[in-house]
């Protein structure tokens, strides 16, 4: 059993099996959370989360007495050595970062903060956050950061799906105020991961993170707009671009329905804003984002063509959207592009039917968990999620549902063209 008390604020998609992983590995922890629903979950041996080995993980040092969730921050800041914070960074419509629950945390650790406790924050933040928004905040209990107590900035960078793993296996960037900061910050880490512990100075830190999420936005733009050409030049993009990334110096990414998450979308955002408070207009990764928020209008597009091609047209078809995740076999919404093509398709005075294996919320239309039921009389089925279960659909079974003749619109191109057109259904791919 460790000594030190750790105090996690902030138990969602990455909070919570960081905060299961340290209480699994002995230490003693607190879990905070403002929302009341998530803490009795914990509490209660009911947390439902589709992140491997999590749930159980939770139940087992809940059980063991090692960790417990409530919704006193203040409580939970008090009662620790190490308080991690790890909250939602959004951004508003406009790109603007919302910091508040950030701010309002950091607040609650400044009024309850005592000597030579270590802070660390996990949660994604602007470039120089830490020194103009964050610190001020914490030193305003009147304690020192680097002096009376550690600071140290250490963002999560585990992708969901694999959090658990990827928590113990990736490298990690810790920057500290200060060198003790940082090595205060390195040494409690190595309990939980294997991975390489890098550590820089904040500020670096800080732009790291953002760069690796803005790398993959612009990575996946640019798929995006070699597919938009290749369905023109007759080419198939994904073959392309598998062969192209057989050189050893090229990794693109793939085309797809869209670029959904809470992450990818929103950090490009972070860099945007904050170069346009100092007078840089950041040209490529504006771009990037709007290529990636039109492809939802391009399904739209590629519907609309399937279904002419078969001599139907939109505003009498029965439209089935499979998956409303935001990305294969996991639950969560945030940021999906499914919203925006159901917000479309509804537009255009078509009948939509969706489905989703894990997610039971709708953006609109009717919606079922049951793949039967909504494959049932369609002219048109739009793939926007790349769950296994579509992956391993039975095609013939699947052709045998739909209203004859009809068309497929693979936003994730999972499925096998060939195979589908045997079955008598018509095939469209982004970027084929
Ligand atoms: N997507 C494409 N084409 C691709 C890859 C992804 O269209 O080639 C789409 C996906 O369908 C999805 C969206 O992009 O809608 C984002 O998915 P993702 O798997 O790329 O990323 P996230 O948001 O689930 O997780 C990312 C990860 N960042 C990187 O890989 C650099 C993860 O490691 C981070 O921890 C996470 O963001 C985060 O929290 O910042």
């Amino acid at each position: 059993m460790h000594n030190l008390s750790i105090g996690v604020i902030g138990l969602g998609y990455v909070g919570l099996p960081m905060a299961a992983l340290f209480a699994d590995r002995g230490y003693k922890v607190r879990g905070a959370d403002i929302n009341s629903e998530i803490v009795e979950k914990i509490n209660t041996g009911r947390v439902e989360i589709n992140e491997s080995g999590v749930a159980e993980l939770v139940r087992k040092v809940v059980s063991l007495g090692r960790f417990s969730a409530t919704t006193n921050v203040a409580e939970v800041v008090r009662g620790s050595d190490v308080i991690i914070i790890i909250v939602q960074t959004p951004v508003d419509r406009e790109g603007i970062p919302d910091l508040r629950a950030l701010e309002n945390a950091c607040r609650t650790v400044a009024q309850n903060l005592s000597k030579r406790k270590l802070v660390i924050i996990e949660s994604t933040i602007p470039p120089g956050a830490t020194e103009r928004i964050i610190t001020p905040i914490l030193e305003s209990g009147s304690l020192k950061a680097g002096s009376d107590f550690y600071l140290a900035y250490s963002p999560e960078r585990a992708i969901p799906t694999k959090t658990l793993e990827e928590i113990q296996t990736n490298s990690r960037i810790i920057g500290g105020v200060n060198k003790e900061s940082a090595e205060a910050a390195k040494e409690l880490y190595s309990n939980i991961t294997r991975g390489e512990l890098i550590t820089s100075d904040i500020r670096t830190v800080e732009v790291v993170k953002l760069i690796e999420n803005t790398y993959r936005d612009v990575n996946i733009a640019l798929a995006n707009e070699i597919a938009l050409l290749c369905e023109k030049l007759g080419v198939d993009a994904l073959k392309a671009i598998e062969i192209a990334n057989r050189h050893p110096r090229v990794h693109l990414h793939f085309p797809g329905a869209g670029v959904g998450g809470h992450c990818i979308p929103k950090d490009p955002h972070f860099l945007i804003h904050r170069a346009e408070e100092l007078g840089i207009e950041l040209k490529v990764i504006k771009v990037a984002r709007e290529v990636n928020e039109s492809m939802p209008q391009h399904i739209l597009e590629l519907v609309k063509k399937a279904l002419q091609n078969v001599n139907k047209t939109i505003e009498n078809s029965k439209i089935s959207i499979l998956g409303i995740a935001y990305k294969g076999n996991t639950d969560d919404v945030r940021g999906t592009p499914s919203k925006k093509i159901i917000e479309e398709l509804l537009q255009a005075n078509c009948e939509v039917f969706s489905h989703d294996p894990f997610v039971s919320q709708d953006f609109g239309g009717k919606f079922s968990n049951d793949l039967s039921e909504v494959l049932r009389d369609s002219d048109c089925v739009v793939i926007v999620t790349d769950h296994d279960a579509y992956k391993r659909m039975d095609l013939k079974e699947f052709a045998k549902s739909l209203k004859k003749p009809s068309v497929i619109v693979d936003g994730r191109r999972i499925l096998n063209p060939e195979e589908v057109e045997k079955e008598g259904i018509s095939y469209f791919g982004v970027g084929r």
